[in-house]
């Protein structure tokens, strides 16, 4: 029966840790050339311009330096779900510990055999379920912020606009043009080897290879994966599934093929650097190598890179493709 409860126990532990939410790193990819059709074209990369992330900055243990505002909030409730499945592990394994040096094998003690006990199990399934509902309101205010904001809210502080394009296996940003317009993008165009996302005027845009963001500024992306063009069959292979995930604004959002989302973060005032953005979603073999740089850039600087004052601009997102 007690062995039972220690089993019983390690269920309940490792419930709660399949209920928290815990921030995995991804793999850094190695920094090798995205082999992906378009990436050869003409993409422009910031230099080495941007000084590197203060390595003094990363006060936590563990995790890689916050640069976003909602990042430390992300950091608390990481840790707090930690610290509870510690907590449930250590009275797990110590449990575990007890039973099997207290029921070790004696001459003469008879095993016995139960069908379970229904007391416990409603005990250690309320004990589990308060602890997730527990977590669903101290996580639910920093969750709408980062993901059911209404992004007509940060209108009025003229949000920086960047377009986000997953591929198999790279990732494609483009920037509006100095009148704050971004060209529609269509799929024939990718494979005719226009440009690698298919805009309708490439020359009006600004395309990169990197991200480049300012900071103390909301940023609004518009993420999209794309289809690709197959040279075997001389057909469109639907785009798949990605995950953007740059660890240091603790930010993670799927792109879903054919559905676009808009996400936001804002850096926090005064940083720059140069980070890392992974994908984080298994999206086939070159998985690996779907890597690009972020850059966090001074004004002056992302405007040098931009060819224009991007403040001075009111940009806008296409509208969607009838
Ligand atoms: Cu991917």
């Amino acid at each position: 029966m007690k062995i039972q409860l220690a089993f019983a126990w390690m269920v309940a532990a490792s419930l709660a840790v399949s209920g928290g939410r815990l921030l995995a790193q991804a793999p850094a990819a190695p920094g090798g050339d995205a082999p992906a059709v378009g990436q050869a074209a003409g993409g422009q990369a910031p230099a080495a311009a941007a000084p590197a992330p203060a390595a003094a900055a990363a006060s936590k243990p563990i995790l890689p330096e916050v640069i976003s505002t909602y990042g430390d909030a992300i950091d608390s409730l990481f840790f707090l779900i930690s610290g509870i499945t510690f907590v449930i592990l250590v009275i797990v394994f110590g449990l575990f510990g007890y039973f099997v040096v207290k029921y070790r094998h004696q001459a003469g003690r008879r095993a016995v055999y139960t069908h379970g006990n229904n007391k416990l199990e409603i005990c250690w399934t309320v004990a589990t379920s308060l602890i997730l509902v527990y977590i669903l309101f101290v996580q639910k205010e920093t969750w709408d912020n980062i993901k059911i904001k209404d992004l007509r809210t940060l209108e009025d502080r003229n949000p920086y606009l960047v377009r986000i394009f997953g591929e198999q296996f790279a990732w494609h940003f483009v920037y509006p043009g100095k009148d704050g317009a971004f060209q529609p993008n269509e799929t024939k165009r990718i494979f005719a080897g226009v440009n690698p996302v298919g805009l309708v005027d490439a020359e009006k845009d600004v395309y990169s290879v990197s991200m480049m963001v300012p900071a103390g500024v909301p940023v609004i992306a518009e993420i999209t994966s794309l289809p690709k063009y197959d040279p075997e069959t001389g057909k469109e292979k639907p785009g798949v599934l990605h995950s953007f995930f740059q660890p240091n604004l603790r930010f993670k959002q799927d792109l879903v093929p054919y559905h676009p989302a808009k996400i936001w973060f804002e850096v926090k005032p005064g940083k720059t650097g140069k980070y890392e953005i992974a994908c984080a979603e298994l999206c086939g073999l070159g998985h690996y190598q779907m890597r690009a740089d972020f850059y966090v850039l001074p004004d002056n600087e992302l405007g040098e890179r931009l060819g224009y004052d991007w403040k001075a601009v009111k940009a806008r997102f296409p509208e969607p493709a009838k």
